[in-house]
Parts: C-alpha cells; structure tokens; sequence
C-alpha cells in the first residue's frame, strides 16, 4: 500500500492512514522492543498466556494474558473486562512503563493526545491461527483510541467499516508495526487472516500482539 495512498492529506514517512482517525506507524515500536520484551516475560511470569474459551464454549486458537489495571477475559458468560486473573484469583501484573509510553507516543503521533489506556490485552499467535471479524466494544468509551502493536512473525490484518459485511483492507503487518484507531474509526471490524509459518529471527514461529486500550 503506497503512503498516504487512502486518503488525502500530506504522506508522512512511515505513517499510511487507513481511515480518517486510523493510522499505520511502520517500525514505531523498534526502539522499544527489548523493553517491551523483558517486561513481557515478567507479566507471563506471573500471569500466563492461555487459551480463554468463547462463550459457546470452544477454546480461543489464540492464547491470550492481560497486564493493567482492567483485563479482557472470555469464557461460557461472555466477554468482559475483570480487575483479577480469573485464573489465579490475584489482579493483573501492573502495566510496564515500556507498554504505557510506547502507548502514549504511538497515540499522540495518530493525533490522539490525553490517551491513558489501563488494560493491555496480550495475544500470542503461531502458525495457522487467525482472528475472525470482530468489533472491539466491551469498553466504556467507544471512541478512545485503540493502540496494537505486532511482534514477531508478520500477519495480515484486514482492517473493515462499520458493518461486518464492508470491504476490509488487507494490511501486512511486521515486526514493530503500531497500529492506531479511535473516534470515527473506533468501531471498524477488523481481524487477523491465518498466519503463515515465517518464523522471526527474534521470536521464532510467533506473533506477539499488545492491544492497549482505554477501558473503564
Ligand atoms: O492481533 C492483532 O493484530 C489484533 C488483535 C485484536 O484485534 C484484538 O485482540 O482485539
Ligand atoms: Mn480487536
């Protein structure tokens, strides 16, 4: 996809808009990566990535942990944000200073200022997982930017309009790459197509996604 190519306003370097409050920041996370891995391996430490079931009862192929304040569970009565690991019945592991400035930095260079995500959704993808269609709206305020960042492996992610059925863009998707919406685009569907076995020289045969996001 050529910068800036979707909409009309002056290309940045390394920023492609995919709606008028979404972004694509190439690389933005780079700087970041071995402190966003460290603290990772301390969050999973204490609060392990699992395969949550959906709420017909099937288990997730992506495995997933939480770290903040608020955590997205699912499981047969919905999905939800809870303040404890249903798991081990403690809270969270706090936010990593890592995850919360790389957040702010990412949201201010969207254009959103005054962002202050408390929950950080962690999904870990290998080969062949995918993540259907889906809307994020199990927050409160459905217009605070959403920032995801990938990790590892590359994915495509398709990234849709207001109703499931709209067009999706097909974004591909590398190691470092953010990706930012909020207001207009806040409620877009948008998913993850099955990934292919492309192995990363840093995280092997896996893809690392952090979805932070402002909760309660
Ligand atoms: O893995 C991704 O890039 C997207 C994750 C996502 O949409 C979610 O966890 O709700
Ligand atoms: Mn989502």
């Amino acid at each position: 996809m050529a910068q800036g190519a979707l909409f009309d306003e002056p290309a940045q370097q390394g920023i492609v808009a995919l709606g008028p409050e979404a972004r694509v920041l190439r690389g933005f996370a780079l700087p970041w990566v071995d402190r966003l891995l460290a603290a990772l391996a301390e969050v999973e430490r204490a609060a392990p990535p699992r395969h949550m079931l959906t709420p017909g009862g099937l288990a997730m192929s992506v495995a997933n942990t939480n770290c903040g304040a608020l955590g997205w569970v699912s499981d047969r009565r919905g999905y939800r944000y809870s303040a404890t690991d249903p798991q081990s019945g403690q809270p969270w592991p706090a936010m990593p200073a890592a995850f919360a400035e790389l957040a702010l930095a990412a949201a201010a260079a969207a254009g959103f200022a005054d962002y202050a995500p408390d929950a950080c959704l962690i999904n870990h993808y290998r080969p062949g997982t995918r993540l259907s269609l889906h809307q994020d709206k199990d927050e409160r305020d459905h217009r605070a930017p959403i920032v995801s960042v990938s990790l590892g492996m590359p994915a495509v992610f398709l990234f849709g309009g207001l109703a499931r059925a709209d067009k999706a863009l097909r974004v591909p998707l590398q190691h470092g790459d953010v990706v930012v919406w909020g207001g207009v685009d806040r409620l877009r569907f948008h998913g993850v197509l099955p990934l292919k076995e492309l192995p990363h020289p840093l995280l092997g045969a896996e893809r690392i996604n952090l979805t932070l996001r402002q909760a309660g």
